[in-house]
């Protein structure tokens, strides 16, 4: 999904997840969001993560943007890590020998990331890895799941380029 421009609402409803840059079983995932100032919000497992051996990524160039996530879920720059990364499972091995990447990049901006719970009432708070100007690994380079092909990767920063975005530009 490429969108060029505007101020964009990526809200999920019902049960809002698996959206928004999000892999899944070998699958090559984008949105590309360049302009304006974006919401996304989802529920449960959204934003730049992978599963089960993906490639995912949410790219946001330019704009003020807030991203919300349900409390306790993966996502926002993050690979969800399964033990049979690290040691093949005998009558499924596939997933041993091959690669995972999630990753959300905003670039520029004053970014807003929270992790939310919506019970008796609406609770929010500042997500426990992604932040404005900042770099973090999804699991963490200290984390024993850390490695084994698998890698989450988020980046906040003022400015910047991705060449591979330029190349489609005029
Ligand atoms: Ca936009
Ligand atoms: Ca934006
Ligand atoms: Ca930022």
């Amino acid at each position: 999904m490429i969108d060029e421009g505007g101020d964009d609402n990526h809200e999920l409803y019902e049960t809002a997840g698996a959206a928004l840059g999000f892999g899944w079983d070998f699958a090559n995932s984008l949105l590309i969001n360049i302009g304006g100032n974006d919401i996304y919000k989802a529920k449960m497992i959204s934003m730049g993560l992978a599963q089960i051996r993906s490639f995912a990524f949410l790219i946001d160039i330019g704009g003020d943007d807030q991203y919300r996530l349900g409390a306790g879920t993966d996502g926002l720059g993050q690979a969800s890590y399964r033990p049979d990364f690290a040691k093949p499972r005998k009558l499924g091995p596939y997933t041993y020998y091959v690669k995972s990447l999630g990753c959300l990049i905003d670039i520029g901006g004053t970014d807003l990331y929270l992790s939310y719970e919506d019970n008796e009432k609406y609770l929010e708070e500042s997500h426990p890895n992604a932040k404005n100007n900042a770099v973090w690994f999804a699991p963490a380079k200290t984390d024993s799941t850390y490695g084994n092909n698998n890698f989450g990767v988020g980046i906040d920063i003022d400015n910047g380029y991705i060449p591979e975005i330029q190349k489609w530009e005029d």
